[in-house]
């Protein structure tokens, strides 16, 4: 391996740009990645529902999409098992579909109705599913990586073999909390894999203009005893190898991973930001490598029928219809509900 350790398949413009070798990674069995295919689709489909709900005034609150990042927590979920934990932030709807989150209950949650995850009282921004072993999406920036080391450490007590895996952005590698995080796990050699969607924006400002290094997560691997991972984020062969290897080391007791996956949002930082603010032609770079159509066609290539291909993108649209229509049924949250799940008790007594 070099010094950075590629393990990206293809390579994205931005690699090609700094001349960065292309590795190739090893494909999973093919049901695997129709799987990862399906979920990819499913994903992109629900978001944009999700948009055009949103423009109709259906889907409350802020909410921002994952448009473009698809492969990232389609290849991660592949990989992980059931029992594995999910930490995400509030970009947080493919990792809650991709863990297994009902589809309708989710849309609910984001149009704020009962039917919803949380009963319609978390929104878009909060998505969690303990069920699923999804533990949250994280608003405040950087502050989920110490709460996954949490859910870490007590798995390694417990023993159970489980892994969190904790996405997060780039801008998230300038905060505080993401150097404590990593420098702890390292040294409990917590079973915890730290994945860094380098999506190249931190809301409206470039990554690359606050950060001294060129890989904001890889490039500081080093500095807690880490081998640094670089992974096209676009690429979900590649992705789902990288999962793969991180969570065997977990757990195998090896400690803690730091995966950095260049990846890009199609969109806005958020539902309202026509994200104009980036260059043009870096915009048109990315979206030439949507995650989708090149999944779509590397399957293909494998010997995927195209009649398998497009059943699973039929259903997937059937399966938006019929949760957007189930969503759109239920009631808004009854006020019985505004004092329940607000305390691990379930109720509010111990206030008074
Ligand atoms: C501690 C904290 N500081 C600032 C913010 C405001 N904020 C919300 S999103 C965001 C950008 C985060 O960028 P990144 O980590 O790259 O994630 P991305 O949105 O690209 O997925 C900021 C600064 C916040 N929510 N929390």
């Amino acid at each position: 391996m070099t010094e950075l350790q590629d393990q990206r398949g293809r390579g994205g413009p931005a690699s090609a740009a700094r001349g960065i070798g292309t590795a190739p990674v090893g494909a999973a069995p093919i049901e695997v990645r129709t799987s990862i295919y399906k979920m990819m689709v499913e994903m992109r489909d629900f978001e944009k529902r999700a948009y055009d709900l949103f423009l109709q005034g259906l889907v409350k609150g802020t909410s921002h999409l994952g448009l473009g990042q698809e492969a990232v927590a389609a290849g991660f979920a592949a990989a992980m098992r059931p029992s594995d934990y999910t930490f995400a932030t509030y970009r947080g709807h493919n990792h809650t579909l991709a863990r297994g989150a009902p589809m309708a209950a989710v849309m609910a949650e984001l149009m704020g109705r009962q039917a919803g995850l949380m009963a319609g009282k978390g929104g878009s921004m909060h998505l969690t599913s303990v069920a699923h072993r999804m533990m949250g999406s994280y608003a405040i920036v950087g502050a989920h990586l110490t709460i996954a080391n949490g859910a870490a450490w007590s798995a390694k007590l417990r023993g159970t073999g489980e892994v969190a895996v904790c996405f997060f952005g780039d801008g998230t590698t300038n905060i505080g909390a993401f150097h404590e995080a990593l420098n702890l796990a390292a040294i409990w050699k917590l079973p915890v894999v730290f994945v860094c969607e380098n999506n190249r924006w931190m809301e409206y400002t470039p990554i690359s203009s606050v950060t001294a290094v060129a890989h904001p997560a890889a490039d500081r691997a080093r500095s807690y005893g880490l081998d640094p991972v670089l992974v096209d984020g676009n690429d979900a062969d590649a992705t789902y190898a990288a999962a793969s290897v991180a969570l065997e080391r977990a757990r195998a007791g090896a400690g803690p991973t730091l995966v950095e996956a260049e990846t890009y949002r199609h969109g806005g930082h958020s539902r309202a930001d026509p994200g104009k603010y980036r260059p043009e032609a870096e915009v048109q770079a990315w979206l030439a490598r949507d995650p989708i159509p090149l999944y779509r066609a590397r399957l293909a290539e494998s010997g995927v029928d195209e009649s398998v291909l497009r059943r699973i993108e039929e259903a997937a649209q059937s399966a938006v219809d019929a949760a957007s229509a189930e969503a759109a049924a239920s009631p808004p949250p009854d006020f019985s509900l505004v004092e329940a799940d607000v305390w691990a008790d379930g109720g509010s007594s111990w206030r008074r």
